[in-house]
C-alpha cells in the first residue's frame, strides 16, 4: 500500500485510496499531507495555544482538506518536526481507527471555518483551544469511550465555531437577504470566483470597481450575491455553473479568469490551466498563487489583468442549471427566515404547511446524488425545503411555488449556514413547545468532504435523531461505531426518494 486515505465520500472501492487518490490527489501528496497532520499533531501536544501557532494550525487542517492543495512545495513549508507516524492510526483496530478518524476529519472542517472567520478578525478561545486538544488526543492510547466523548465534543465545538463564522459574515456584510441571481453570463471581462472565503471576494470587488470586469460567484461562493455589503458591488453579476465537481466541463477554454478561494479544486486541465489562479489554502502546481501581505491584503491584479486579457464571451451567454433554470433565489439565512416565523408557525397550525425538509450538503460526481434532485422533485407541496451547500445545484434552479408567500425552497447558504438551519429548528423547538425531534423536520444529508463530516458531528451533539445521510456511507465509520449511531440517533443511509419520503411521511 503506498498510501492511505479514506477522508471523503468518492474514495476507491468505497474502502480507501492505496494507489493514487480518485480526487487527483497523487501518492506524493498524500504522505506530505498525512506528514503535516503528524507536525500538527507535535506542535498541538507541546504547546501552549496561542495565536501564532493557532493559525499555523488551522490552516494546517485546513490544507489536508479534499480538493484544496495538490502543491507538494506548499505542503513542504507546513511540516515541521512530524514525529508521530500516521500509519499509527490508518493501522489500528478499526473501532478505534474510526473514531480517531471522525476527530480528525471533524476538526479540518472546522477548521476551514474558524480561517474564514480568522480573516474577518473574529476567533474563540474555546474553539482554539479545542484544535489543540483534539489534535494531541490523535496520538494517545485512548479508550473507545474517551474517543467517542472526543467525536461528540467535536460536533459541540464545530456549533460554536460555525456560530462565530455567521456572525463574523453578517456582522461583516450584513444579515443575507432574498435576492434573485442570474445564471446568464454576460458579454465582456469576467472572473469566475470559487469557494467559501467572502474576505476574498471582497477584497476582489473593491479591487475591481470600475475596471470593466464582472464578478460571477462559483459553487459555496452563490450565497455571497445576498449580503448587502458584497450585493451593492454593481459588478457582482451572477453565478457561473453549478457545483464542483462540473468544474472541469465548465471551465474548459472559459474567456475568464477562475479564482479559487478554498476547496473544491479537481486537477486543472491544460485548456484553462493558465487562468487559474488561487490563494490561502489551496495550491496547484503552476497556477498563480495569490499571497497575503503582511496586513493581510491581497493584490488581485494578476487576475483582473487576465480577466482583461481574455475578454470573455463576445455575446451575452445562457448557461441554465442542470434543471433548465436560469436564475437562483438566495438569502434565507436565519434571520430572514425567522422575520417570517409568524407565518410559518401560522402555517403549520393551519396546516397548510406539514412538513419542513433540511436538504443539505455536499455535491459530488457519483451518479446516485441525483437522489437529491428527485427527492426535493417529489416533496408534496405542503412542505418547505431548507438548504444550503454546494449540494444544492441538483435542485437549486427549479420553482417549487410557494406555502402562503413564503418560497417553498429555501437557500440558507454556504455549508457553515447549517448553523442558520440548526437555529430556525431550535426556535421552532420553543414555538410550538417540543423538542427538535418533534418537530415536523426531516434531514436529509448529502456529505462528500469534511465540512459535511463536523457538521453531521455537530447534529448528532444536538441530538437531532433519523438524519439520513447519502449517497453513501462513509469508510471511516466502522460497523461498530455506525452501530452506535444507529442505536443512539437512528442515522440511517439513503434509499431510493420515493421510499425515504414515504416513510418520513409515514
Ligand atoms: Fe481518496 Fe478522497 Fe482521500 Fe482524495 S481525499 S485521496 S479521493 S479519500
Ligand atoms: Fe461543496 Fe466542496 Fe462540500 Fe461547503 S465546495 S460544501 S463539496
Amino acid at each position: 500500500m503506498s498510501m492511505f486515505c479514506f477522508q471523503c465520500e468518492q474514495t476507491a472501492k468505497g474502502q480507501g485510496c492505496t494507489v493514487c487518490g480518485v480526487c487527483g490527489k497523487k501518492e506524493d501528496t498524500a504522505h506530505l499531507q498525512d506528514d503535516v497532520i503528524s507536525s500538527l499533531i507535535e506542535i498541538a501536544s507541546v504547546n501552549k495555544p496561542n495565536d501564532e501557532t493557532t493559525k499555523f494550525i488551522i490552516d494546517g487542517l485546513f490544507t489536508t482538506i479534499t480538493n484544496a492543495n495538490f502543491d507538494n512545495d506548499a505542503l513542504k513549508t507546513m511540516i515541521k518536526n512530524p514525529k508521530y507516524d500516521m500509519n499509527n492510526i490508518w493501522g489500528a483496530n478499526e473501532d478505534i481507527r474510526s473514531l480517531k478518524s471522525l476527530i480528525l476529519f471533524g476538526i479540518k472542517g472546522m477548521a476551514a471555518y474558524a480561517h474564514h472567520a480568522w480573516a474577518l478578525g473574529y476567533k474563540n478561545e474555546e474553539v482554539n483551544n479545542f484544535f489543540y486538544e483534539a489534535l494531541s488526543s490523535l496520538s494517545k492510547d485512548l479508550s473507545a469511550d474517551d474517543l467517542l466523548k472526543l467525536v461528540l465534543k467535536t460536533g459541540e465545538v464545530n456549533l460554536k465555531c460555525m456560530e462565530m463564522l455567521d456572525k463574523a459574515n453578517t456582522e461583516s456584510y450584513g444579515n443575507p437577504e432574498p435576492t434573485q441571481v442570474t445564471k446568464n453570463i454576460e458579454k465582456g471581462p469576467f472572473i469566475i470566483v470559487t469557494g467559501h472565503d467572502l474576505h476574498d471576494l471582497k477584497m476582489l470587488l473593491e479591487q475591481t470597481k470600475d475596471k470593466g470586469v464582472n464578478i460571477y460567484t462559483h459553487g459555496e461562493m452563490l450565497p455571497a450575491h445576498a449580503y448587502p455589503e458584497l450585493k451593492k458591488y454593481p459588478q457582482l453579476k451572477g453565478n457561473f455553473g453549478t457545483a464542483w465537481q462540473n468544474q472541469q466541463k465548465e471551465f474548459d477554454n472559459v474567456p475568464a479568469a477562475i479564482l479559487y478561494t478554498t476547496n473544491c479544486l479537481m486537477p486543472v486541465k491544460p485548456s484553462y490551466k493558465d487562468r487559474v489562479f488561487t490563494t490561502a489554502v489551496v495550491h496547484y502546481p503552476e497556477c498563480f498563487y495569490i499571497k497575503e501581505d503582511e496586513n493581510g491584503n491581497k493584490d488581485f491584479s494578476p487576475v483582473i489583468n487576465k480577466a482583461l486579457e481574455l475578454g470573455g464571451y463576445s455575446e451575452d451567454k445562457k448557461m441554465p442549471g442542470i434543471n433548465g433554470g436560469e436564475t437562483l433565489t438566495v438569502g434565507f439565512g436565519h434571520h430572514t427566515v425567522l422575520g417570517v416565523a409568524d407565518k410559518v408557525i401560522d402555517a403549520v397550525k393551519s396546516g397548510a404547511l406539514k412538513h419542513i425538509f433540511l436538504v443539505g450538503g455536499c455535491d459530488g460526481a457519483k451518479p446516485g446524488r441525483n437522489y437529491y434532485t428527485e427527492f426535493v422533485k417529489q416533496t408534496p407541496a405542503d412542505a418547505l425545503v431548507l438548504t444550503c451547500a454546494c449540494g444544492k445545484y441538483r435542485f437549486n434552479d427549479m420553482d417549487l411555488g410557494n406555502i402562503g408567500g413564503i418560497p417553498r425552497l429555501l437557500d440558507m447558504g454556504q455549508c457553515n449556514d447549517a448553523y442558520s438551519a440548526i437555529k430556525v429548528a431550535v426556535e421552532l423547538s420553543k414555538a410550538f413547545n417540543c423538542t427538535v425531534n418533534e418537530l415536523p423536520l426531516s434531514i436529509v444529508l448529502s456529505w462528500y468532504e469534511q465540512k459535511a463530516v463536523c457538521i453531521l458531528l455537530t447534529l448528532l451533539y444536538l441530538g437531532i435523531k433519523n438524519i439520513k445521510l447519502g449517497p453513501s456511507l462513509p469508510a471511516f465509520v466502522s460497523p461498530n461505531v455506525l452501530d452506535i449511531l444507529v442505536k443512539n440517533f437512528n442515522i440511517a443511509p439513503t434509499t431510493t426518494p420515493e421510499q425515504d419520503l414515504k416513510e418520513i411521511l409515514g
